[in-house]
């Protein structure tokens, strides 16, 4: 019987990370936390939620005990964009929380998924068809934390035996809830945009070429790195996943060919550009394909009406 603890939950990839769960584990056997709460929400409500800071090593290990926690999906952290404001504030975020979940994970023997990301990549690493293993010197604070944090990943498994598993996402695209001040936000919006108003300003130059995803291959990717045979895996933390490689004038002429009238603009913002730029524009995921199968099941277009269809349905 799994008991999963997951930490930063009511965010973008949270949110619907703990409902797949508790469909798939039991209601009562996923324990959703953030450092916040919300009002007649269905993380809140459908199961059990503690508030859980996880720059509070004593508070995570108290709701690991209490709830028999076998696995934790730890997922509090601060995003690219809100880190680069505040790289004091991400530091202790990413990298103590990270450490205290890992820590208390030593103490009770739970399995910890940690998700990195294509930010933990930088200028000097081969933008097409990004390695798996390859140079990794980001510029940015969130970059820093990212790499910091695979490689304690990693430790933990060779020096403590933690089962320690992890993915580089891409910038993922979701219809639930909103994404929490990242560089790729913009690939959220610009759906919103496009059915509230017919047009968006966006602020990354229209040729920027980033991986993506959608959700639910987001989640899938999680659950099955978690579910894979442990003998198969080579690599355990840091794979990296992608589903595609656009950039916003793609997304935007497969909106236009749904609303032919959507128009867009472009009014680039510095920082989120240069941070953007110092990203892959393809990462090659053939070692997560070959080690535990990965496969992406959406595309832009499958993406496209799938986003429009429930944004509609919600807006
Ligand atoms: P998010 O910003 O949407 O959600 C993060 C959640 O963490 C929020 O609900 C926030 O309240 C909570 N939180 C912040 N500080 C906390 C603290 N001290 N203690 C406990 N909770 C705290 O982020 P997300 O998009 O869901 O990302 C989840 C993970 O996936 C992060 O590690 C992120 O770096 C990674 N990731 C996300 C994306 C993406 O596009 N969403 C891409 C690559 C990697
Ligand atoms: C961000 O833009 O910060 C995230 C990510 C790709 O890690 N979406």
């Amino acid at each position: 019987m799994k008991n999963i603890l997951i930490t930063g939950a009511l965010g973008q990839i949270g949110s619907e990370l703990t409902m797949v769960l508790r469909k798939r584990y039991g209601y009562d056997n996923v324990i959703a936390s953030d450092i916040r709460s919300k009002f007649d929400d269905e993380v809140v409500e459908s199961g059990p939620f503690e508030i859980v800071d996880c720059t509070e090593k004593n508070k995570i290990g108290e709701i690991v005990k209490k709830y028999n926690v076998d696995t934790i999906y730890h997922l509090a952290a601060i995003l690219s964009a809100v880190a680069e404001e505040k790289p004091q504030f991400a530091w202790n975020v990413n990298i103590n929380g990270l450490y205290y979940v890992l820590e208390v994970a030593r103490e009770y023997n739970c399995s910890v998924f940690t998700p990195s990301s294509i930010g933990a990549f930088g200028p000097a690493t081969p933008a097409y068809d990004t390695p798996q293993d390859t140079i990794q010197r980001p510029q940015t604070m969130y970059g820093v934390t990212k790499v910091a944090g695979e490689l304690l990943c990693d430790y933990y498994y060779k020096r403590f035996g933690i089962d320690t598993r992890g993915v580089r996402y891409p910038g993922i695209i979701s219809h639930q809830t909103l994404p929490g001040g990242g560089t790729t936000d913009y690939a959220v919006e610009i759906y919103y945009e496009a059915i509230k108003n017919k047009k968006y300003t966006c602020y990354l130059k229209e040729e920027t070429y980033l991986d993506m995803m959608y959700m639910p291959d987001a989640i899938k990717a999680a659950i099955d790195l978690m579910e894979a045979n442990p003998g198969k895996l080579k690599h355990r933390n840091a794979f990296n996943v992608t589903a595609m490689s656009i950039s916003p004038k793609d997304i935007a002429e497969a909106i236009q060919k749904i609303y032919p009238e959507f128009f867009i603009n472009y009014k680039i913002d510095p920082i989120r550009q240069a941070i953007a730029d110092s990203w892959p524009n393809n990462m090659d995921d053939s070692i997560a394909r070959e080690e535990w199968g990965w496969k992406p099941g959406y595309d832009l277009k499958l993406m496209t009406k799938d986003m429009i269809e429930n944004l509609l349905k919600k807006l």
